[in-house]
């Protein structure tokens, strides 16, 4: 059995960095280092810790820090929700797409650029099929950019299988 969820608390659970990018996420808890972006706690309100994409080491060209889930099977459509924080002038993009096992991507959720300034709900649904999830993120600039996930939940439904 295999589960998506996650509140970064611990690890990563069964999320893996992309070794194949330019950077990775780091688990962080309290102030982001950003003095004008990102948050102060994670989203559970607590010392605990949240995913944060560092915005002035991203800032470089398209350099992006991807964050991949195992090969799921999805038998009937399912809801996925999560939660990220993008407040800064300087944020980029962050993308949840599929990944098939032929390398073909679909977008399934994208946001660009300042969002607020509090934690933000998303709430996707995944297609039936088999494949990787990815989470994907950005910076426009390298200040201000601070980009942050936590509590990702698979939604009621069966145990995924692999
Ligand atoms: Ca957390
Ligand atoms: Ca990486």
């Amino acid at each position: 059995v295999i589960t998506l969820d996650c509140a970064f608390n611990a690890d990563t659970c069964s999320w893996i960095q992309d070794s194949a990018d330019h950077l990775d996420w780091h688990r962080w808890y309290g102030r982001s280092p950003d003095l004008t972006s990102g948050p102060q706690v994670d989203h559970a309100n607590t010392t605990e810790y949240y995913l944060l994409l560092k915005g002035h080491e991203a800032h470089n060209g398209n350099w992006t820090a991807r964050l991949y889930s195992p090969h799921i099977s999805i038998n009937s459509p399912r809801n996925l929700t999560f939660w990220y924080h993008m407040n800064g002038a300087g944020i980029g993009n962050l993308r949840l797409y599929r990944e098939n096992a032929d390398g073909s991507k679909e977008e399934l959720f994208v946001r660009k650029g300042r969002q607020g300034v509090s934690w933000e709900q998303a709430s996707v649904n995944l297609p039936v099929g088999f494949y990787k999830l990815v989470f994907e993120a950005d910076a426009a600039r390298h200040y201000s950019s601070d980009l942050a996930i936590d509590d990702i939940r698979l939604q009621d439904g069966p145990p995924l299988i692999g």
